[in-house]
C-alpha cells in the first residue's frame, strides 16, 4: 500500500487511478438501488375504474403522479393506504369507509399539488385521520372546459409492501359497491 501510495503521488496516471477507487465506495454506499429517480404517471378515473391499476414504486424515487377524472358525472378520490376507516355516520350506527386507517403518506408537507382543475377536496382528516396526499376531483360536468385534474408530487417513503388507491365517494359505495381500488407495490 505504501508503495502504491508513494507511486500514487509521483505519477499523475496513479493518482487518477487512486482518486476513483477512493471515490466508488462512497457512490456505491449512496445509492442504494435506486438513485432517487423520477416515475411519473397519468391515472385516469372514470365510473368506476382507475387506469392504470397497479404500480411499482421504488423507495426514495420520486412520483409524479397526474389523476384526471374522466367520469362526466361522478366525483372520484385517489387515497393511497391500508385498512379501511370505517365510521358511523347517521343515527342507525351504520358505518361506512371513508378513508384509510394507515396512510402511505404521513404528512401534508411531504405532498405537491400542482396544475390542478376542479379539485373538490385536499388532504382530508375524515373523523380526524389525516390522509396526506388524498385528492377528490369533481365531475366533468362541473369543470369548466374540460376533466378535472391534479398533479401529486412525493418522494416514495420506506414503506415496502402493498398499498392500495381507493375511493370513497358516496358514503364509502365507490368502494364498497363498485372496488374502485388500485394496487402500488413499494420495492426498494
Ligand atoms: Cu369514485
Amino acid at each position: 500500500m505504501e508503495r502504491f501510495l508513494n507511486r500514487m503521488v509521483r505519477s499523475p496516471q496513479y493518482l487518477a487511478l487512486g482518486l476513483v477507487m477512493l471515490a466508488l465506495p462512497l457512490a456505491l454506499a449512496q445509492g442504494g438501488s435506486s438513485n432517487g429517480k423520477t416515475e411519473s404517471y397519468t391515472i385516469k378515473e372514470s365510473d368506476y375504474t382507475y387506469k392504470p391499476d397497479t404500480m411499482t414504486w421504488h423507495v426514495g424515487d420520486t412520483v409524479k403522479l397526474t389523476i384526471v377524472n374522466t367520469s362526466p358525472n361522478h366525483a372520484h378520490m385517489f387515497m393511497l393506504g391500508k385498512k379501511p376507516l370505517n365510521m358511523v355516520t347517521s343515527g342507525f350506527g351504520t358505518s361506512y369507509p371513508k378513508g384509510w386507517k394507515d396512510t402511505l403518506l404521513s404528512s401534508k408537507s411531504q405532498v405537491g399539488f400542482s396544475d390542478g382543475q376542479g379539485v373538490k377536496m385536499e388532504n382530508p382528516s375524515p373523523g380526524g385521520v389525516a390522509q396526506p396526499g388524498a385528492v377528490a376531483l369533481e365531475a366533468a360536468d362541473k369543470v369548466d372546459g374540460g376533466q378535472a385534474h391534479v398533479t401529486l408530487t412525493f418522494t416514495v417513503p420506506d414503506k415496502v409492501g402493498t398499498w392500495e388507491f381507493a375511493c370513497f365517494e358516496q358514503k364509502g359505495q365507490h368502494y364498497t359497491s363498485h372496488h374502485m381500488v388500485g394496487t402500488v407495490k413499494i420495492v426498494k
